[in-house]
């Protein structure tokens, strides 16, 4: 079977091999010669690409919810954000690149940095939990982590792991991490250790680029790299439960701002209440729960 029998569209159009290879060599040409001629295509072609970017789930076997927003509260706009807490009234984040990586904790109501330390130039920081009165913090491809006092933001300790560090919370019990794959990996807080992986899948499809992680009730949710959706999924399975879809967040952002992709989810488990927010967003929006279960 040819390759245009395998495209709808496409199969009723005679292309013959030899038409094919002229078609494939004047689109190449024109690919080299039109941005010469009019630099503004190749921009034309950078803004073609970006609702993929941003793109919902098409096609899920899972019920899919779209978010609304209760609140919203300052963030800042520079912040890289790779990982987000809430702990005792304040935000926790963890910000990325070399050179720029932070955790800070932030007032919620106001945005304002209550205390803020930055990682060494060599490290790129990544998703962040707090597990018996210590923060966790995970960098991108040092494979080192950094133990933090919550109140101090001292540092009092390090831990090695195997591979990218992307998203990191907690059951109570185990630290749960993402390393951009479809796996999400349990690990003991004392040694960091593994003590059991599940692939999350939607359907039968592995579901890549995991993100950003929280814990809420029962259920973990994960940021999904270069998507505006949240995926909902079963902690002892990787089953997906559901997913919310953020569009509705994009259409509230300030568009002077250089927003860059959703990544960061907290849950203040007394009130109730989940917040997102993304890398370089204005803006920590209060979300409701989702009424699927
Ligand atoms: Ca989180």
């Amino acid at each position: 079977m040819s390759m245009n029998n395998n495209i709808p569209g496409l199969r009723h159009l005679k292309i013959s091999k030899r038409n094919t290879r002229l078609l494939t060599a004047i689109i190449t040409g024109l690919s080299f010669i039109l941005p010469v001629l009019y630099p503004g295509i190749a921009f034309a072609g950078n803004l073609l690409e970006e609702p993929a970017r941003y793109s919902p789930v098409s096609t899920t076997a899972a019920p899919i919810e779209k978010a609304v927003v209760l609140n919203t509260f300052p963030h800042d706009p520079g912040a890289f954000t790779q990982g987000l807490v809430f702990h005792q009234g304040c935000l926790y984040e963890s910000t990325g690149l070399y050179g720029q990586s932070t955790l800070r904790k932030k007032a919620l109501r106001t945005g304002k940095t209550v205390k803020a330390v930055r990682l060494p130039v060599q490290y790129f920081g990544e998703g962040i939990a707090i597990l018996g009165a210590k923060i966790y913090q995970l960098t991108y491809q040092n494979e080192t982590g950094f133990i933090y006092n919550p109140d101090t933001l001292k540092q009092i300790g390090r831990f090695k792991y195997r591979g990218e560090g992307w998203g990191l919370t907690t059951d109570g019990k185990h630290l749960i991490m993402s390393n951009g794959t479809s796996v999400i990996t349990f690990r003991t807080p004392d040694s960091f250790s593994t003590s059991r992986i599940i692939q999350v899948r939607d359907g039968d499809k592995p579901v890549d680029g995991i993100n950003e992680l929280e814990f809420i009730r029962g259920e973990i949710w994960a940021n999904i790299y270069m998507k505006n959706a949240i995926c909902r999924i079963s902690p002892e399975t990787g089953k997906v439960l559901g997913w919310l879809d953020m569009n509705a967040l994009f259409q509230k952002l300030d568009p002077k701002y250089q927003i860059d992709v959703l990544n960061g989810i907290a849950y203040d488990p007394k009130a109730d209440r989940v917040f997102v927010t993304g890398k370089l967003w204005p803006t920590v929006f209060e979300i409701k729960k989702p009424s699927v279960k």
